[in-house]
């Protein structure tokens, strides 16, 4: 019997939309919805099937049998799993508080779930990945505007410029976004790419800025000066809408074009004529702020000039620039009915300290990483049960050794997750939830020009005996006593649950895996944007006062980056297009494509070490070391190592991925400290290593 399922893809955590043809119960093709995405799918996203018939996942709940990290599990039923769990974090309860319990997650629309489970069980302490990823970024958009990250969606497609600082978006791509790309360059958009090396994107570019690592801050402080000096901003909006411009132009009037251009070791004819060039085209220019740009010390600085750059070019809410994000609300449609509207909000102060002693923080995820701290010192106080759920600390956070330590503390460690991730080895506990071709998620709202509601239907039985996400929430839920919170017993049930005040029926998904909720794209008249930015003062701030309130500046004074001293390297990272993080390093179709990171240093640098392309180099941290084969390029600066992350995977039971490669996170020692204190992202760039030709034998895989 054949069927086709509309459903969404998890290979990454863009979630594309997908339409999967099953046949005889098994997965006989992918390809991205055709009503949204034209039928293209991505590497990763089509080796979901590879992913789906392979065995090389937990097939059923474990508890540990031996020591931590010890490799040695007893399989039990869902029952006896669930029950245990249930039983320590009624201990921990007892003994400490709920607020001992912590949960984190990898984000994304379904967060209110998991989020409204911690909090029915009485702990204010949800969190997730973002430290490691977006939160500079996000904090320094709710600094400017008072919307985060996702306050703001780019039209790429319709804009005549579009510039991105280290934003590979070609590498570490979003479906539509490429497409989008392609689109703005077939109709003769410009594009200028900064990074300190070549890349998929920096070669479909128009313009390419190579940077010295960690100068970002510097080249986005020269633009605003010379926009400036050009007069090439938008006066009317700046008027409008805005507060402390004199006080910015007066900031960055030492850090001319020229100053800028020496700093990056870039060429200052090329940046004035940039400056000159988006002159003529704005407002149909976008600056991409980053999505992780949070890896210097200044980042969250240089994300801010990227925002306000947006602004000079007076890119807001207009064709071929910034957009606000539309909602159901802005469609005449009530949205979805949320899961944590049931439940109380606990009442305890977070342990990371976000809300009370980081007021300038996002309550919402808090900080991860701060929980270390707690655990250790149990200050403010003890943290002693961790659910991971689909997330990896150890794949995330730099330093793993550190990160042991505080967990180590803890009486609970449970992972929830289609994979053995590092931490899940780690774990107390692993609880395999069934991989997405073979679970329903809930229904969730994607915003955009045209909202939509969306969601992942079933296409496949589980193969093993794994259960989807909200059904083991679901159940661990009645254990605690606060099933009354989960009120359905089905995926049907939850998703009624969900769509009561829309008037919509799960069958209006099924139709095409989305509704969409207006045909046309909505704009609000630009002239009209009061009670858009959420600031204090209801204006985009040039000086913030959330930042100023709290002690932290609006314009951080310039402070060049360290060089690396003689023999060592900035060690820096990314992504490949055929991997997402390090979970699908040992998919079998992938690990074909890629089945190994590598070093990549510059011709000139490795000349004078002897090393040659491919042979193996020792990357040495302080206590740490990983080999790796070297790649030896032209296009890379003298400064930097740059790998992929994700790799060194040290799960013996994924027998592709096991200590292929190097991992990053290893050698990042120490950086579990290093936060942006501004942003609150880790300053995962920061870290210097040694390279050097390894004496290790080339033919033996396993670094023992
Ligand atoms: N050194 C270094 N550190 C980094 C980065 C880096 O490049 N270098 N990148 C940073 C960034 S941008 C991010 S976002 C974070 C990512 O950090 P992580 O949170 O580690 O993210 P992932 O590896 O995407 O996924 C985490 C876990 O989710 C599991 N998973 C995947 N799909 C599912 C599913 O459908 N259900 C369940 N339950 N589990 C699933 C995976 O098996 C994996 O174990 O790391 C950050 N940290
Ligand atoms: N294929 C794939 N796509 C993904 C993901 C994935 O795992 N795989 N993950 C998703 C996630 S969670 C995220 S957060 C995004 C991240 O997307 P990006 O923010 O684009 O992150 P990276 O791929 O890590 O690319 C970082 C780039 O920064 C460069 N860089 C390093 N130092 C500097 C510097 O000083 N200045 C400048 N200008 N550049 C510098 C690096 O050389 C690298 O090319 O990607 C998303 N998309
Ligand atoms: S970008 Fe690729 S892996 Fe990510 S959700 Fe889309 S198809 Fe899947
Ligand atoms: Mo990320």
């Amino acid at each position: 019997m054949r069927k086709t399922v509309w459903s969404m893809c998890s290979m990454c955590s863009v979630r594309c939309p997908i339409k999967v043809e099953v046949e005889d119960g098994k997965v006989k093709w992918i390809e991205g919805n055709p009503h949204i995405l034209k039928g293209a799918l991505c590497a990763k996203g089509s080796a979901g099937i590879a992913l789906q018939r392979d065995h090389e996942r937990p097939q059923q709940p474990l508890i540990r049998a031996g020591g931590r990290g010890a490799g040695k599990w007893e399989p039990v039923s869902w029952y006896t799993a669930l029950d245990y769990v249930a039983e320590k974090m009624n201990k921990i309860k007892e003994k400490y508080g709920a607020k001992a319990v912590m949960l984190s997650c990898r984000g994304g629309p379904w967060q209110d779930l998991w989020k409204s489970f911690i909090h029915a069980f009485g702990s204010p302490n949800f969190t997730n990945h973002d430290s490691g990823c977006g939160r500079n970024v996000h904090h320094a958009s709710k600094s400017v505007y008072g919307l985060g990250r996702k306050g703001f969606i780019y039209d790429i497609k319709n804009a005549k410029h579009l510039i991105s600082f280290g934003r590979n978006l070609m590498a570490s791509l979003r479906i539509a976004e490429v497409n989008q790309i392609m689109d703005m360059l077939d109709a003769g958009g410009s594009f200028t790419y900064v990074d300190v090396r070549q890349t998929l994107t920096g070669i479909k570019a128009t313009r390419f800025f190579q940077v010295r690592p960690g100068t970002d801050y510097a080249l986005a402080l020269g633009m605003i000066n010379e926009v400036i000096k050009q007069e090439a901003y938008d006066k009317e909006f700046i008027e409008k809408y805005t507060t402390g411009f004199d006080k910015m132009a007066e900031f960055v009037e030492q850090y001319t074009a020229e100053w800028a251009a020496k700093e990056c070791g870039i060429k200052v004819k090329k940046l004035k004529d940039f400056v000159s060039e988006i002159g003529q085209q704005r407002p149909k220019v976008i600056f991409h702020p980053g999505w992780m740009l949070s890896r210097y010390r200044d980042s969250f600085y240089a994300s801010r000039m990227l925002h306000i750059l947006n602004v000079l070019m007076g890119s807001v809410e207009v064709e071929g620039g910034q957009q606000f994000p539309k909602t159901p609300a802005d469609c005449g449609v009530k949205g979805l009915r949320t899961f944590s509207s049931m439940v109380p909000k606990p009442e305890d102060k977070r342990a990371d300290g976000v809300g009370w002693k980081y007021k300038h923080f996002d309550k919402g995820p808090g900080l991860f990483h701060l929980f270390y701290d707690a655990m250790l010192t149990e200050e403010p106080y003890p943290i002693k049960g961790v659910i991971c759920y689909r997330h990896d600390p150890f794949n995330c956070f730099p330093d793993v050794t550190a990160q042991k330590e505080a967990f180590d503390k803890c009486d609970l460690l449970v992972s929830i997750d289609t994979h053995y991730s590092e931490f899940g080895w780690y774990s107390d506990v692993i609880l395999p939830e069934s991989m997405y071709l073979e679970r329903e998620t809930p229904v969730c709202t994607q915003k955009g020009p045209k909202p939509r509601f969306a969601f992942r239907d079933r296409a496949v039985e589980p193969r093993f005996d794994t259960k989807p996400s909200w059904e083991i929430f679901k159940m661990l839920a009645d254990r605690l006593g606060i099933g009354e919170y989960f009120p359905w017993t089905t995926a049907e049930e939850m998703w009624e649950f969900q769509l009561e005040p829309t008037g919509y029926k799960i069958d209006d998904l099924r139709e095409k895996g989305f509704v969409a909720l207006t045909d046309t794209p909505i704009m609000y008249d630009r002239d009209n944007l009061d009670g858009k930015f959420k600031t204090p003062s209801g204006k985009i701030e040039f000086v913030s006062q959330m930042l100023e309130e709290n002690g932290l500046p609006s314009f951080k004074p310039y402070e060049s980056p360290q060089k690396p001293p003689k023999g060592r390297f900035r060690l820096i990272f990314g992504r490949s297009p055929v991997h997402a993080h390090g979970h699908t390093i040992n998919n079998p179709l992938l690990n074909e494509l890629m089945p190994e990171n590598t070093l990549w240093i510059n011709s000139r640098v490795a000349a004078r070490m002897g090393v040659k392309e491919g042979d193996w180099v020792d990357v040495i941290a302080d206590s740490q070391k990983g080999t790796i084969r070297a790649h030896v390029t032209d296009f890379i600066h003298p400064e930097a190592v740059y790998t992929v992350h994700g790799f060194g995977r040290q799960v013996p039971l994924q027998s592709r991925a096991y200590h292929a490669g190097m991992s990053d996170q290893k050698l990042q020692e120490g950086l579990l400290e290093m936060m942006d204190p501004a942003g609150g992202g880790l300053c995962l760039c920061e870290k210097f290593v040694t390279v050097r030709r390894s004496p290790r034998n080339p033919r033996r895989r396993v670094e023992l």
